[in-house]
């Protein structure tokens, strides 16, 4: 493939070069992010590009849906397996897309929505001011307590009495403790709100069995597809039996046209490699690092909120360091490790030069990067932040940074040992 596009688009491939070059040469930290396998990556490149597939399987309003028809289905069943869901649809473009498309299936323009804070760890179609959603309904936000970092769910609770919201989300995009699904769905029906559950961050971390699942609690819960759970780029409701048919007509025809159909084929093949003892021992691995990462940071003396992570991700408060959140960041990018800086609970600055930086192990532990190398990582984030304007010392940082990724190369061609099982239905067709 590459090599018809080097042909016939050589300035489009000598970028994506250079961003192959990038990824493999720098510590991916961000939370969200991750690698995906060689073989989500040709599903996802694949012909399936080319076909249109208005409606679901058995019920398209195009034709030439034979092929569509089989493999959405087979995501559809393997997501169904491995999140123990009633009903998954597999067709929302992405995150935010999934969260829209649930509360158009549950609730009307107007209505109360409440979310975490943005600034307390919450994604912004959570209510957020700056999106639609708190636009098109009454968003009220909760936070987290300010002093431990942690959820209160007695003032979740007192919040929810006061406000009496139609929905209630739980969810994260920068909390890095685990969440009690049941707590929310308890505090959602004592108010008569429909709860939903976001687990786009967590999703691969449930999946093995290594967090709290909302699916036995939430009415809806939603998710991306491509960071702890490893898939492509985006989306996926899953919901108990008694909202299927209203998820499926919010997704087409109430928000969306045409599936992307090699997304969903891409999204079939990580479903199967999530429903694998590798993933598990990969999102143990995930979790282990964190700790010992977070435990290396504390150690030097960095303020993490709640004290610590007990998920993939955590935030450094960087008040005490006298570094903003933006400067920090862009050291560390200049040093080959990538972060994102992050607002920390009630913080006083803006959100576009904030206070924290947020770090995670999703990619770094695709590499096959263990506890020894959170060690190094650790030392490297040190050294950058109390060396941020000194250039030499950053630079110096960055060789090391390459030395290190040079010995945990991108497993860009890496495989699941042995095959994915043949799906009865293309078995018997
Ligand atoms: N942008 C995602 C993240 O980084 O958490 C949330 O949508």
């Amino acid at each position: 493939m590459l090599s018809a596009l080097e042909k016939y688009d050589p300035q489009i491939y000598e970028l994506i070069t250079q961003e192959q070059a990038r990824q493999s040469g720098a510590l991916m930290l961000i939370p969200s992010e991750n690698y995906v396998s060689q073989a989500v990556k040709q599903a996802s490149g694949s012909c399936l590009t080319n076909k249109y597939a208005e409606g679901y399987p058995n019920k398209r309003y195009y034709e030439g849906n034979q092929v569509t028809d089989l493999i959405e289905t087979i995501a559809i069943e393997r997501a169904k397996k491995i999140f123990k869901a009633d009903h998954a649809n597999v067709q929302p473009y992405s995150g935010s897309v999934a969260n829209l498309v649930a509360y158009n299936a549950l609730i009307k323009p107007g209505d109360t929505i409440m979310g975490l804070n943005l600034s307390s760890g919450g994604h912004l179609t959570h209510g957020s001011s700056g999106s639609i959603t708190s636009k098109i309904f009454k968003a009220v936000n909760y936070d987290v307590d300010f002093k431990t970092g942690y959820l209160d769910y007695d003032a979740i609770a007192d919040l929810a009495k006061k406000h009496k919201p139609n929905l209630i989300i739980s969810g994260l995009t920068a909390y890095p403790r685990q969440i009690d699904f049941s707590k929310f769905n308890e505090i959602a029906k004592s108010v008569g709100a429909f709860h939903l559950s976001d687990i786009a961050h967590i999703a691969g971390l449930v999946v093995a069995g290594l967090h709290q699942s909302p699916v036995p609690y939430a009415d809806i819960v939603s998710t991306t597809t491509h960071k702890t759970l490893r898939g492509p780029r985006g989306g996926m409701l899953l919901c108990k039996k008694e909202y299927a048919e209203k998820i499926d007509k919010a997704i087409m025809p109430g928000q969306q046209g045409g599936p992307h159909m090699h997304t969903i084929t891409a999204i079939a093949v990580a479903l199967a490699e999530a429903d694998t003892e590798e993933f598990i021992l990969y999102a143990g691995q995930i979790l282990k690092n964190a700790k010992r990462l977070a435990e290396k940071l504390m150690e030097y003396g960095f303020d993490l909120v709640s004290g610590g992570t007990d998920n993939h991700l955590m935030l450094i408060d960087l008040r005490n360091k006298g570094v903003p959140g933006k400067k920090a960041a862009k050291a560390l990018d200049r040093a080959r490790v990538v972060t994102n800086f992050n607002t920390i609970p009630g913080d006083p600055a803006p959100p576009l030069s904030p206070n924290g930086i947020r770090i995670g192990t999703p990619a770094v532990t695709t590499r096959g990067m263990k506890e020894e190398q959170m060690d190094r990582i650790a030392g490297f984030i040190k050294t950058v932040i109390e060396n941020v304007d000194d250039e030499s010392v950053i630079e110096k940082v960055n060789r090391e940074v390459l030395m290190l990724t040079s010995q945990f190369p991108v497993p860009d061609h890496f495989m699941l040992p042995g095959r994915i099982k043949k799906h009865p239905l293309t078995e018997t067709n």
